[in-house]
């Protein structure tokens, strides 16, 4: 499927998800979408996601929060019963609003507690090095997440045992639960504080698929790679995009389907 296209799907489906369910965190994962959509577009081979195969690409989501974006990709590629997204959220179901691997095909890890995923990932991509296996493994932070000193530890970590085959990704749209990053805890330049712990780094538009494309193919013989994504919370419909209030609130009444609309008339 075009990335574009599964991008789009994401959205739809993430936004039915969480109006049904009443849940929160449509802006962070509609943030995450172009990403999510790129990288099980060209970088996963669906047939070893479904098997399981042990040198299927790891895609791990550290701001677990935004696990809906997940779970579609999943359904829109086949390797989850779409009826399944229906029961998000809801008590009983296997897909708890933070991501969660538990009896989920295609998941790597659950997650949710902010800074952990990243670390698991690290150790993911460690394992594979040690046991001569040639799987990338991506994982996506959030900025705000970024505050975690456990991220840095495992920045530290990842330079020192040369985890070349391992590649972060930052959902860089400012924002965080309760407002701007810059405000609370300014990461400042992410690209050079990765580039001084001896990543290779660089930035680019995290709604740019051709962007996003190159930049995560574009790894380095010993070290790990960051890319600083530059999204924007909530994107894909106006009046959530950068507004902080869809971090928690959940689109009902006039706003879903003023946002059903504005999605379909964009449909690919
Ligand atoms: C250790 C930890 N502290 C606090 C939270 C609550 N929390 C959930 S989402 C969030 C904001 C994270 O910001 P960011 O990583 O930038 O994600 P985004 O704004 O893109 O959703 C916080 C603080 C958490 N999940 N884990």
């Amino acid at each position: 499927m075009k990335s574009e296209i599964l991008a789009w799907n994401i959205r739809r489906d993430v936004l039915d998800m969480v109006h049904k369910a009443h849940a929160s965190h449509i802006g962070s994962a509609f943030s995450i979408a172009d990403i999510v959509a790129v990288l099980y577009s060209y970088f996963a081979d669906i047939n070893q996601l479904k098997t399981g195969d042990k040198e299927r690409t790891r895609i791990i989501l550290s701001k677990g929060h935004a696990g809906a974006a997940i779970y579609a990709a999943l359904a829109e590629i086949g390797i989850m019963d779409r009826s399944e997204l229906q029961t998000y959220g809801t008590d009983g179901s296997k897909l708890s609003c933070h991501v969660s691997h538990n009896g989920v095909k295609g998941v790597e890890i659950s997650t949710g507690s902010l800074g952990q995923g990243v670390g698991m990932a690290a150790g993911i991509a460690l394992a594979g090095k040690k046991a001569g296996l040639n799987y990338k493994t991506f994982v996506i932070a959030g900025d705000g997440e970024c505050n975690e000193g456990s991220v840095w530890e495992m920045v530290l970590f990842a330079r020192q045992q040369k985890l070349n085959r391992l590649t972060m990704i930052i959902d860089r749209n400012g924002l965080q639960a309760l407002g701007k990053t810059e405000e609370i805890l300014d990461m400042l330049d992410l690209e050079s504080k990765f580039k001084s712990f001896g990543w290779n780094a660089r930035t680019v538009n995290g709604h740019d698929h051709a962007a996003l494309k190159e930049a995560l193919q574009d790894a380095d013989e010993d070290k790990p790679t960051c890319i600083i994504a530059n999204t924007v919370k909530g994107k894909g419909v106006s009046f959530m995009e950068n507004n902080n209030l869809w971090h928690y609130r959940d689109p009902q009444g006039e706003d879903y389907a003023n946002a059903v609309n504005e999605l379909e008339r964009q449909r690919p």
